[in-house]
């Protein structure tokens, strides 16, 4: 079916929780991908960066195949011969004494603020439900009642109250408005991005993290990375909250985990935390599965064979350095921000104007697809096997549809 008709098909029978960019993705090949008509594109999305690894990576998709062929999914009800190899493997990498296996990012959030409760409860000492956790305007770590319930966007949460109880929110990049807070013995976590994505990919001062950990520190509170967008060599380390010394209690991963060929996610921390979530008390079905654990390795073994993390590390300089020159000479992009490949333009236009929208319908006829966050801002994230001369080739798409943009 060609592109229009099967846009109709998800308009007629399809949930509209989404509004997609007018193009129908038929193929995808590592920074490439197709339409239903043939017509090849730069993917400057990576799925929000769960393609870190390029579209349809071989190693990765042979890891599926093969584990598909044999077993996958015994639910935990049984042992299975993938997972215990692969929570080592994945400890030893992460530098964990424990790894929980989930499926998707925001079951990694809710695993870790039930973690951050039980243990705020059983070592800690807070009074049973007086537990708090605190979050950063800005974040956003999924769609759960939980999720939403710290969202300071309307867009997340609106109409789907009563919410959680027992989350506040502060500033971004406020270690004194932390601090405050931590004051309070029932504060039991601070969750954070160490740059937010969806806000617009907000980096905060040099030094942030390394002050979360120092306060959490102070006041013995757990201190937790979600890295599902930010992790995986994204910003140009394995992970974000690596640019300092800033080592979460607990850290959460999704997305690129498994290389967007599956839904995998992993929450980490050391026993003293872990270990206060006894059987029975947590789980999934699809939680560690055989199948997730043979792609989800392979997928790090890309990353790390492939030196993903130095290719975002120089790529992403190199970016930010091109598009300088350029806002140097346009009226219509103030700034460009991000770290490694997480990088984003904020237009010099109202958020509510449909300029950033426009753009990307353009930069999608140039070749290029990129989406808007947050109305006038522009999140470039493509996959981290890019090479030079195709980002020369999309820098150069860029530059050339904002300036022709009327
Ligand atoms: C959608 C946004 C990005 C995340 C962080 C947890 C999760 C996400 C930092 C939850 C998920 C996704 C959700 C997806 C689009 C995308 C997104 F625009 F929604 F906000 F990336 F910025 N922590 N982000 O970014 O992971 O449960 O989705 O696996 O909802 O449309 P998930």
């Amino acid at each position: 079916m060609d592109s229009k008709s099967l846009m109709n098909l998800e308009d007629k029978y399809g949930a509209h929780n989404y509004h997609p960019l007018p193009v129908v993705l038929d193929r995808g090949e590592g920074v490439f991908v197709w339409d239903c008509e043939g017509n090849k594109y730069f993917d400057f999305l990576s799925a929000y960066s769960a393609v870190n690894q390029g579209h349809c990576h071989p190693t990765i998709i042979n890891a599926l195949i093969e584990q598909s062929k044999r077993l996958t999914l015994t639910s935990r009800a049984f042992y299975n011969s993938k997972l215990g190899e692969y929570e080592k493997f994945m400890c030893d990498l992460f530098g964990y004494d424990k790894v929980l296996p989930m499926n998707t990012g925001v079951e990694g959030g809710e695993t870790a603020n039930k973690l951050a409760r039980k243990w705020g409860y059983l070592k800690k000492g807070i009074e049973e439900n007086k537990a708090r956790i605190i979050f950063a305007k800005g974040n956003f770590w999924g769609r759960t009642l939980a999720a939403i319930s710290s969202s300071d966007d309307p867009v997340s949460y609106k109409g789907f109250g009563p919410y959680m109880p027992g989350y506040d929110l502060i500033p971004y990049n406020d270690l004194n408005a932390l601090e405050t807070e931590l004051k309070d013995p029932n504060v039991a976590a601070f969750m954070v991005e160490p740059i937010q994505g969806e806000a617009g990919v907000v980096v905060p001062d040099e030094g942030y993290l390394e002050g979360v950990r120092k306060l959490c520190d102070k006041y013995n509170v757990l201190f937790i990375a979600d890295e599902v967008q930010t992790g995986i060599a994204r910003t140009g380390k394995m992970l974000a909250t690596d640019y300092e010394n800033a080592k979460p209690d607990i850290l959460i991963l999704g997305k690129a985990l498994s290389g967007g060929v599956f839904p995998v996610s992993a929450v980490f921390a050391n026993d003293e935390v872990m270990l206060c979530i006894q059987p029975g008390e947590h789980g999934s079905t699809f939680g560690g599965n055989p199948l997730a654990c043979a792609v989800a390795q392979a997928a790090l073994e890309v990353v790390v064979d492939e030196k993903l993390a130095d290719r975002a590390y120089d790529l992403g300089n190199y970016f930010r350095d091109k598009m300088n020159e350029f806002i140097a000479t346009s009226e219509l992009v103030t700034l460009v921000r991000g770290k490694g490949l997480l990088n984003a333009i904020v237009i010099n236009d109202e958020p509510s104007s449909s300029t950033a929208w426009d753009l990307c319908v353009k930069m999608k006829e140039n070749g290029l697809l990129a989406k808007p966050t947050h109305g006038n801002i522009i999140r470039f994230a493509p996959p981290l096997v890019i090479t030079k001369e195709q980002l020369d080739s999309c820098i150069d798409i860029i530059t050339k549809t904002i300036s022709n943009f009327k």
